[in-house]
């Protein structure tokens, strides 16, 4: 009879499509076998009464990353990818910047250099704030050769974000080297316009964020950045959606057909406005972009998580410290809603927060729970199959949850080196209590059993999802000049 380093027995196992009460075996990095009474284990675990679970996939986390005024995220890749493994995720997308007048490929080379503290695996985004003919043509393509296959860019934020010709140029190199494309969608002339007008009025507490940016500011900008990845045939995910009328322009161009995802974020379905108005400065630790909205706009987003409209939830983990000289609180002292560093973190809170108030309060059920943290990224973003599923072959990523454990959510029980968690004092069910990567116990009864470094960079090759349609709007193929017909 076949052995194995590893059996998980007696486990209810859940991916996306079903839920079996089986065992799993491991060998190494692998799962090598399912089924019911499997051969011995050097290591067995008994997973009776608890649910086995694909380990998460978070594609959207801010990770140490640099930013041009020289300052960094709150935490480290130690810190964050510990505090990821104890919320039963076991992979990050994190993000390598550009500066504008700069390159990328300098930037790439630094960023490796920080993630190898990682204690979970990891794979990068490249953001371009300067799409220069030098970028473009020389340093882009051989990154996404190397394996960084997705695109980040912002239509707002100074000096980051892209005019709509910088989009299309972009968008066209993303296609010319077959990488996915990614979007911080939110109108920046119009962001720019009402906060100067709310300064002016004296209007500059943290609440006043979210008028600055209003839900139409997203639903223009996802509108027109559909447009134009129309225009050059090139799929994209549209990052933290955070509106009812902004996951409804996407719902709109995925029934005609377009290969546009959506994604939302933990933070924009367990906040609203309102707690941007907390009394004293204990708002800014709600400020994030774009803003959170109305409990209705909260039930449309888990609609659209139904629906299938928005088929990732990610953190978008961007923490400051809220005391400290770059922290929340000691800018928004000084400084009105437009200076607090936008961000919140959430790397560790993201899966029990959608177990707890998803599953467990029954607006989503198990398997979409598993799509939307872990499945349907890893297919998004070309993990798949090597992670996102459990099922033979595939890398032993795994959370072992206990459904039924309640706990209080309290900072001081974190993992990330953030001062606060604007999650703190909300009840959930539902936690991990082992997580294995690629085989291997990295956390376990509340503790890490990886050292910094046991994270692995995971190079992405092209897959299915990233293919453009091949379709246009005009006989005319903008790729190619000699197209028309
Ligand atoms: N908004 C972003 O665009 N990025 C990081 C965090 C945030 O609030
Ligand atoms: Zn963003
Ligand atoms: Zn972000």
């Amino acid at each position: 009879m076949q052995s194995f380093d590893l059996v998980i027995r007696n486990a209810t196992v859940a991916t996306a499509a079903d839920s079996t009460l089986c065992d799993i075996g491991i060998t190494g990095r692998k799962i090598a076998a399912l089924g019911t009474k499997l051969g011995a284990g050097t290591r067995e675990i008994d997973a009776t009464g608890k649910l086995v679970l694909p380990g998460g996939i978070d594609s959207h986390c801010h990770i140490e990353q640099p930013r041009q005024n020289g300052t960094t995220n709150a935490d480290t890749f130690e810190t964050a990818t510990t505090s990821a493994a104890f919320g039963g995720t076991t992979c990050v997308i994190c993000f390598s910047p550009q500066f504008k007048g700069h390159g990328i490929a300098d930037q790439a080379a630094g960023y490796h250099q920080r993630a190898r503290k990682s204690v979970i695996d990891y794979s990068f985004h490249i953001i371009i704030t300067d799409p220069s003919p030098a970028v473009i043509e020389q340093e882009l393509p051989p990154l996404i050769a190397a394996g960084h296959r997705s695109i980040k860019f912002f239509m707002t934020y100074e000096p980051s974000f892209l005019t709509d010709g910088e989009v299309l140029t972009v968008l066209a190199a993303a296609r010319k080297n077959q990488a996915f494309v990614v979007i911080h969608a939110e109108n920046h002339e119009a962001i720019r316009w009402m906060t100067a007008r709310l300064e002016a009025a004296g209007l500059t507490d943290a609440k006043y964020h979210a008028w600055a940016k209003p839900a139409l500011v997203e639903r223009e900008a996802i509108q027109r950045v559909i447009a134009l990845a129309e225009l050059v045939d090139v799929p994209i995910q549209i990052f933290h959606v955070s509106s009812e009328e902004g996951a409804e322009e996407i719902r709109r161009a995925q029934g005609r057909g377009l290969k546009v995802y959506g994604e939302t974020c933990a933070q924009y379905l367990a906040f609203s406005a309102a707690d941007l108005n907390r009394p004293g400065q204990e708002g800014s630790k709600f400020l994030c972009s774009p803003a959170p909205r109305s409990t209705a706009d909260q039930a449309a987003l888990w609609k659209h998580i139904r629906l299938g409209t928005l088929g990732v939830v990610s953190s978008d983990h961007a923490p400051y410290q809220f005391d400290g000289p770059e922290g929340k609180q000691a800018i928004a002292k000084v400084a009105p809603f437009s200076k607090i560093p936008n961000g919140l973190p959430g790397l560790e809170t993201r899966m029990p927060f959608l177990f707890s108030e998803g599953v467990r309060k029954g607006r989503i059920d198990l398997q979409t729970f598993v799509a939307i943290t872990a499945t349907n990224p890893a297919k998004l973003f070309g993990l798949h199959p090597r992670k996102g599923s459990i099922a033979c072959g595939m890398d032993a990523d795994i959370a072992i949850w206990d459904p039924e454990l309640t706990r209080t959510v309290t900072n001081a029980e974190l993992h990330h080196a953030v001062d606060h968690t604007p999650y703190e004092g909300m009840t959930l069910t539902g936690w991990p209590v082992t997580t294995l990567v690629r085989g291997k116990i990295v956390m376990d009864a509340g503790k890490r059993l990886a050292e910094p470094g046991y994270g692995e960079f995971q190079p992405r090759e092209t897959y299915p999802l990233m293919m453009p349609r091949g379709e246009f709007v005009t006989p005319f193929n903008p790729h190619d000049s000699d197209s028309q017909t």
